[in-house]
C-alpha cells in the first residue's frame, strides 16, 4: 500500500468551515460570477431565466457548504441516521424556501433589484421538482424538511426521474397529458455524484454456495449503474442541511463499441436506451398499483443502490454488522421500497457471510414501515414468475422469509390453515403473487398508519392477523403533518407576519406550539381586520392566477370554495360537482332579488387524474362542461362561478391554499388514510367542509367542532350501506335527482358522455356512497353559508383554527418517529464550525 503523504489541511478546514460572508456585496459578486463563469452571460445577455439560475447557484454554494459540514459532523460523532426511502418526493420549488431558511431573502432582493430584476419574478422562473403524485410524495418532502429543521440526522432516498409528474392541459374540457421535461434547463438544486455509483444486477441465475444452505452467488450479465444526485434540503434557522439522494441510471458504460465498429449503430446504443428508461418516468398513479414490469425494475434499482450506499457508509465506521441498527434506521414510505428488505438480507448473507438468523435480526431491527392506504386497488402485489425472472435471488429470499414466518405462526397457532393462507406473503392465486404489504410488515419492527382512524382500521383489516401474531405494540399511529416553513411562512407572508406579531418573533416557524398565542388576539379589532385583509389579499392573488391560467374572471369578494387534490372516485369530486349543478338549478329558480341575497361563491377545482383512469377523466370533463355553462350564464353572473385550474402542482397549491374560505375533504368515511392538504388549508385560516375521515377527525378534535363542518356517514356504517346498495337500488334525494336530470337533459352538453358517472351510482352499487351522503352534504353547505354571512364569527373561527393547529406540524410527526420508531436524536451542528 503506498503511503498517502500527510498534509496539513488546517487552512482548507478553516476556509471550508467559515461561512461565506452574508453581506450584499459578497452575494452580488457571487451572482455575477455565476452569471459570467457558470452561464457565460454578458451584461447584455442577462435575462431573468439566467438571473434566477445564477442566484440559485450562489444559494446552492452556501447550502453545499453546510451540507458538507452537517455530514462531516454527523460522521464524526457516529450519529445514528434515519433513511427515509420513498419512490416519490414532491419537492416543488426550492429557491424561495432556501432564501428564507438562510435568512437571506432581503439581501437577494436587494442584489437582484440592483441589477434590474424583481425577486418575485425571479422566483417564478423556477420549475417545480414534481417527483411525486400527491400526498405521499409531498409528505416525504415535508418530512425531510422537518428532519433538517429539527436537526435530526436523516436522509431521503429516491429516484431522479427525468420526467416528473406529467403536465396537465385542458383541451375541450378534457385532461391531456404532456411530459414534464423539468431537467431541460440546468437544475441548481442537485449535485451530481459520479463518485457515488453502484452496480445493480437484474435477471441471471444462481449458483449455490457449497458451504452454506442459505448462501448463493447471483450471476448476471445485465448490470446497470445507479448514480447519485444529492439534493440539499435547507434547514430553517439552523446550520443543518438535510439531503435527498436520488438515483439515476447511468448509461455511458453501456455503449457497445464492438457493435458500433461493426456498423450496428442501433445495437451499440440499445443497452443505453434500456438502462435510461429505468429512471425516465414517474408512474403517474396515486393509490393504484398497475403491476408493470418496468416499475418493478425501478423499485429494485432504487432499493439496491440505496442499500449498497447505506452499507458502504456503515462499513466505513468499522463497527460490527450487528450494530447496523444502532447507526441506521430505514423507513419504508409505503410498500414501494419493500425490496430493500430482501436486498439487505442478500447483502448480509451472500456478500457479508452472515447466517440467516443474524441477517434477519439485523434487518428487522433496521426497517420500519408506513402504510398509507387500505384501498384494495393500491395494494402492491408482484406476480411470482415476474419477480423470479427479474430478481431470482430475491424471490428465493422472499420464499424463505415466508417459510420461516409461517413455521413460527404454525407453532403459535397449530393447525390453523385458514390463518396461514390469510397471512402468507405468497398469495395462492394463479399466478402466485407476492403481497408486498405483508413482506414489509414481517420485515419491520414497527408498522404505522398515518392518522388515528387509519391506524385503527389497518389493525382491524389488513393487519388484523398480524396484530394477533406479532403483538399490538408493533402497530402504531403517526398522524401526518406538514411543514410550517413552506405551508405557512413561505406561501402566506401576510398571515405569517401577523402570527409573528402575536408570538413576538418568528420562532413559531420551527415551534408551532407557539401559534396558540393567537388566541390572545381574538378580541383585538385591528388584528382581526388585518387578519381578514391578509385573507382578502390572498384571494385577490388567486383571482389573478385564475384569470391568467383559465381566462375566467372571478370576484375576490365571493366565498372561495376549494377542492384541490388528485381526482379519484373515493375523494368524490363528483359529489361536489353534482352539488354545484343543484345550486345552479336553485339559482335559476330564483328571482333576481332573491339571487342578490345569496352568498356569491367561486367553486374551485384542481387536480390530476391518472392517465389511464377513465372515470376520473370524465369527472374533469363534467366539471369543465358545467363551468362553461354556468360561467357564461349572464343571469347568474358572480353569484356562482366554477373553475378548474389546470396543472395542479406544489407551486399552484401555494397560491390556492392561502386563499380558501372553505375547502372540501369529502372522501367516503374510512377511505382517505389521512389527507394532508386538509391541514394546510386550516393552517392558512381556511375552514373545512369534510367527512368524518382521515385527519379531518383529529383536526376537529384539536380546533373544536364549531370550527369545522362535518357531514356524512361514519366509517363503521360504510360496509352496511355498501351491502345494502349491492342488493337495492339507491334512492337519490330530490337534490341529487335534480342534478342527474339536468345532466340527462343535455344541459351540460351530450348527456351520453356523463351517463356512466350516473350509472356507477344507480347501477354500479354506489360504492362511494354518494347517494347516502348527498342530503347531509347539502345541509352542510347551507350551514357553511349561514356561518359565512356572520363575518365576525367567521374571522373568529379562522383565527382560532390556526391557533389550535400545532399538532399538524410535520416537526411533531418527525419527533414522534424519531423517539418511538427510529431512536435518533437531534444533532445540531451550530457550534461546530460555522
Ligand atoms: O398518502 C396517500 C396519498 N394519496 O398519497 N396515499 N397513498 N397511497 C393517502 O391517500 C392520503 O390520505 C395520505 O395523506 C397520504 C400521505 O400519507
Amino acid at each position: 500500500q503506498p503511503k498517502t503523504p500527510t498534509r496539513d489541511d488546517s487552512e482548507f478546514r478553516d476556509y471550508a468551515h467559515s461561512e461565506i460572508s452574508r453581506d450584499v456585496a459578497t452575494i452580488k459578486y457571487s451572482v455575477v460570477m455565476h452569471l459570467t463563469a457558470t452561464f457565460l452571460r454578458t451584461p447584455a445577455s442577462i435575462d431573468s431565466a439566467h438571473a434566477y439560475l445564477a442566484s440559485a447557484f450562489s444559494v446552492r454554494d452556501r447550502l453545499l457548504q453546510r451540507w458538507n459540514l452537517t455530514n462531516e459532523y454527523h460522521d464524526k460523532i457516529g450519529a445514528k441516521r434515519v433513511y427515509y426511502m420513498s419512490l416519490e418526493f414532491l419537492i416543488g420549488r426550492t429557491f424561495d424556501n432556501a432564501l428564507l431558511a438562510l435568512g437571506l431573502r432581503e439581501e437577494y432582493s436587494k442584489v437582484l433589484g440592483d441589477v434590474g430584476f424583481c425577486l418575485e419574478d425571479i422566483i417564478d422562473e423556477e420549475r417545480d421538482a414534481a417527483l411525486g403524485n400527491g400526498g405521499l410524495g409531498r409528505l416525504a418532502a415535508c418530512y425531510v424538511d422537518s428532519m433538517a429543521c429539527s436537526n435530526y440526522p436523516g436522509w431521503g432516498y429516491g429516484l431522479r426521474y427525468k420526467y416528473g409528474m406529467f403536465q396537465q392541459q385542458i383541451l375541450n374540457g378534457y385532461q391531456v397529458e404532456a411530459p414534464d421535461c423539468w431537467l431541460d434547463t440546468p437544475n441548481p438544486w442537485e449535485f451530481p455524484r459520479p463518485d457515488v455509483t453502484y452496480p445493480v444486477k437484474f435477471y441471471g441465475h444462481l449458483v449455490r454456495d457449497p458451504h452454506s444452505a442459505h448462501r448463493y452467488k447471483w450471476e448476471s450479465d445485465v448490470v446497470y449503474d445507479a448514480m447519485a444526485f444529492d439534493v440539499p434540503v435547507p434547514g430553517y434557522g439552523t446550520t443543518n442541511v438535510g439531503n435527498i439522494r436520488l438515483w439515476s441510471c447511468k448509461t455511458n458504460t453501456l455503449f457497445d463499441l464492438n457493435k458500433f465498429n461493426s456498423g450496428d449503430y442501433q445495437g451499440a446504443t440499445g443497452g443505453q436506451v434500456a438502462a435510461q428508461i429505468l429512471t425516465d418516468v414517474l408512474y403517474p398513479n396515486d393509490n393504484t398499483n398497475d403491476g408493470k414490469e418496468l416499475r418493478l425494475r425501478q423499485e429494485y434499482l432504487f432499493c439496491s443502490a440505496t442499500m449498497q450506499d447505506i452499507m458502504a457508509r456503515f462499513r466505513k465506521t468499522g463497527r460490527p454488522l450487528s450494530e447496523l441498527p444502532d447507526l441506521a434506521a430505514i423507513q419504508l414510505n409505503d410498500t414501494h421500497p419493500t425490496l430493500g428488505v430482501p436486498e439487505l438480507m442478500r447483502i448480509l448473507i451472500d456478500d457479508e457471510g452472515l447466517s440467516w438468523d443474524e441477517a434477519w435480526d439485523i434487518t428487522t431491527r433496521t426497517f420500519a414501515f408506513t402504510n398509507h392506504t387500505i384501498l384494495p386497488e393500491a395494494m402492491e402485489k408482484w406476480p411470482v414468475p415476474m419477480l423470479d425472472k427479474i430478481l431470482p435471488r430475491h424471490m428465493g429470499i422472499i420464499y424463505d422469509i415466508n417459510l420461516f414466518f409461517l413455521q413460527k405462526v404454525e407453532k403459535q397457532f397449530p393447525g390453523d390453515r385458514e390463518l396461514l393462507s390469510r397471512i402468507s406473503i405468497i398469495e395462492e392465486t394463479n399466478p402466485q403473487q407476492v403481497r408486498m404489504a405483508f413482506l414489509a410488515c414481517v420485515g419491520s419492527h414497527k408498522v404505522n398508519g398515518v392518522a388515528a382512524i387509519h391506524s385503527d382500521i389497518i389493525k382491524q383489516t389488513i393487519f388484523k392477523d398480524f396484530v394477533r401474531i406479532q403483538g399490538v405494540d408493533k402497530f402504531i399511529n403517526k398522524t401526518n403533518g406538514v411543514s410550517p416553513r413552506r405551508w405557512m411562512n413561505e406561501c402566506n407572508p401576510d398571515m405569517s407576519d401577523l402570527i409573528t406579531e402575536a408570538v413576538g418573533d418568528r420562532s413559531w416557524v420551527n415551534d408551532l406550539t407557539k401559534v396558540k398565542q393567537l388566541e390572545d388576539r381574538i378580541e383585538d379589532v385591528s388584528f382581526r381586520e388585518r387578519w381578514w385583509a391578509a385573507k382578502q389579499k390572498n384571494k385577490e392573488r388567486l383571482a389573478e392566477y385564475i384569470l391568467t391560467t383559465t381566462g375566467i374572471k372571478v370576484s375576490a369578494h365571493a366565498l372561495f370554495d376549494v377542492q384541490v387534490k388528485r381526482i379519484h372516485e373515493y375523494k368524490r369530486q363528483l359529489m361536489n360537482i353534482f352539488s354545484v349543478i343543484y345550486r345552479y338549478h336553485l339559482l335559476k329558480q330564483m328571482s333576481p332579488e332573491q339571487r342578490e341575497r345569496e352568498v356569491p361563491r367561486v367553486v374551485i377545482f384542481a387536480g390530476k387524474a391518472a392517465s389511464g383512469y377513465w372515470v376520473a377523466k370524465q369527472v374533469i370533463k363534467l366539471i369543465n362542461s358545467v363551468a362553461e355553462v354556468v360561467n357564461s350564464d349572464e343571469e347568474i353572473g358572480d353569484v356562482l362561478k366554477v373553475v378548474f385550474i389546470p396543472d395542479y402542482s406544489v407551486t399552484a397549491a401555494e397560491v390556492i391554499i392561502p386563499a380558501s374560505d372553505i375547502s372540501q375533504h369529502i372522501s367516503t368515511a374510512g377511505t382517505e388514510a389521512s389527507g394532508t392538504s386538509n391541514m394546510k388549508f386550516v393552517l392558512n385560516g381556511g375552514i373545512i367542509l369534510g367527512t368524518v375521515d382521515g385527519a379531518n377527525i383529529e383536526i376537529g378534535e384539536e380546533i373544536g367542532e364549531e370550527q369545522i363542518f362535518f357531514f356524512g356517514c361514519l366509517a363503521h356504517e360504510v360496509e352496511d350501506f355498501r351491502h345494502y346498495l349491492r342488493f337495492n337500488q339507491p334512492k337519490p334525494d330530490a337534490a341529487l335527482q335534480t342534478a342527474f336530470d339536468m345532466i340527462q337533459r343535455n344541459t351540460f352538453g351530450d348527456a351520453q358522455l356523463f351517463q356512466p358517472l350516473i350509472d356507477a351510482i344507480m347501477r354500479g352499487g354506489d360504492v362511494y356512497l354518494l347517494s347516502v351522503d348527498f342530503p347531509s352534504y347539502i345541509e352542510a353547505h347551507k350551514a357553511v353559508e349561514e356561518a359565512y354571512r356572520n363575518h365576525d364569527e367567521w374571522v373568529t373561527k379562522s383565527i382560532l383554527s390556526v391557533a389550535r393547529m400545532a399538532k399538524f406540524s410535520s416537526d411533531r410527526s418527525i419527533q414522534e418517529y424519531a423517539e418511538e420508531v427510529w431512536n435518533i436524536e437531534p444533532q445540531p451542528v451550530l457550534n461546530c464550525g460555522l
